[in-house]
């Protein structure tokens, strides 16, 4: 056991007051800032949150605010994704990757209106590479990380939660798309959207006055509710096949290997960063992918670095997270697996920290 020794450049958050009154247990840092990860214990955790509904600091999801008449053309070279048909209340999963075709982030875009967009980002620095673009390509347009501290609502009970703080127009808001609600003497925008697979919410909190009175208002609303504090679950969000950016995948990979080419469209985006690496590897096919795996035994601890997959003593890959899992009683993980290697049903062996096992490659994730 060690622990972290906090200084400025290691970020609290506007809600890390009520994280420590609802007996956070262990944090992770995250864009220099603090992501809680257990509270109870990340199986208490897991069953709570596919129960009930929990309340989450998602602070550290950052947001790289572009605000000016070139904001939508600076966008438009971060991503293979196809933005031209997003309208001013959706929100975009999006790629974003450097001149080799690599993962520099998976943000969710949030477009606020053509000169105006936030990119909620994950665990990288992505603010400087989109100033540096900005100011190298000379764009009109400001490059900041604004006053903005999201807190997801996640859970089977979310939509009564919400409705009871929010008010019943939450619930007409769609996959992904966004609306601005009232809180108090101000307006949020809620979108439904989140880091899990239970349903939920997440309200972009501008202005940090506003984070404890949003938390206990949630609380209060929701005791009969079952209402906990939670952070984003490990077994959960391996079950649902939600990838972790620097885990299970990082610049050395292509938005193809990690099977997001669903949003890589140079045909109709032509002007992004790595777009003739991105259109080569369409043709030809990536040379590896991310895959649902299974592996044997009992439960196992999961990663701190990636475990090697053997096809009869050659390494095809690896697993970058895994976990036991309650509800399918097996550990089940994410891997990088080779072409070759990948196809479902096929058994490899995995050196685990818990020893060696035999992983199957699987068809799907288990929830989707
Ligand atoms: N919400 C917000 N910002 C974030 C995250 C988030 N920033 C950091 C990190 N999470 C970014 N990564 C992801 C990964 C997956 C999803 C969102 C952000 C996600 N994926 C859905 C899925 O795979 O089912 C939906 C994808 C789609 O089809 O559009 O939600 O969670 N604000």
């Amino acid at each position: 056991m060690s622990l972290l020794s906090k200084s400025r450049r290691l970020r609290e958050t506007p809600f890390t007051p009520g994280v420590k009154r609802n007996g956070v247990k262990a944090y992770t840092v995250y864009n220099r800032m603090l992501l809680p990860t257990v509270f109870e214990s990340v199986e208490a955790d897991y069953h709570h949150l596919k129960n009930h509904v929990q309340v989450w600091d998602v602070s550290c999801e950052r947001q790289v605010e572009l605000w000016g008449p070139d904001a939508s053309k600076l966008m438009k070279r971060l991503t293979p994704r196809n933005l031209d048909k997003m309208q001013d209340d959706q929100c975009y999963y999006v790629p974003v990757v450097d001149e080799n075709g690599g993962m520099l982030n998976d943000p969710v875009a949030i477009k606020h209106s053509d000169d105006r967009w936030w990119i909620s980002i994950a665990d990288s620095d992505l603010l400087f590479w989109v100033k540096g673009l900005a100011i190298g390509a000379g764009l009109n347009v400001r490059v900041i990380e604004p006053d903005v501290y999201p807190l997801a609502v996640q859970g089977p009970k979310a939509d009564d939660l919400m409705a009871r703080v929010f008010g019943d127009e939450v619930r007409s808001i769609g996959f992904f798309r966004y609306k601005w609600m009232r809180f108090k003497d101000t307006k949020f925008i809620v979108a439904r959207s989140g880091y899990s697979k239970q349903g939920g919410y997440e309200i972009y909190v501008e202005n940090e006055i506003y984070a404890m009175p949003l938390w206990d208002a949630l609380f209060d609303a929701g005791a009969d509710l079952n209402v906990r504090a939670g952070c984003p679950n490990l077994i959960e969000r391996v079950e649902g096949g939600l990838l972790s950016y620097g885990n299970d995948m990082t610049m050395a990979n292509t938005p193809l290997e990690c099977d997001l080419g669903r949003f890589c469209k140079p045909a109709e985006n032509n002007d992004f960063i790595g777009r003739e690496i991105l259109e080569q590897e369409i043709a030809n096919g990536p040379s590896r992918e991310v895959r649902p795996i299974t592996i044997s035994g009992d439960a196992v601890t999961p990663p701190t670095a990636p475990w090697p997959l053997f096809k009869e003593g050659k390494q095809v890959g690896s697993v970058t997270s895994a976990a036991w899992s309650p509800d399918f009683q097996e550990n089940i993980a994410i891997g990088m697996v080779e072409t070759g290697s990948w196809d479902a049903g096929t058994i490899l062996d995995i050196d685990t920290s818990n020893g060696p096992r035999q992983a199957e490659v699987k068809a799907e994730f288990w929830s989707k």
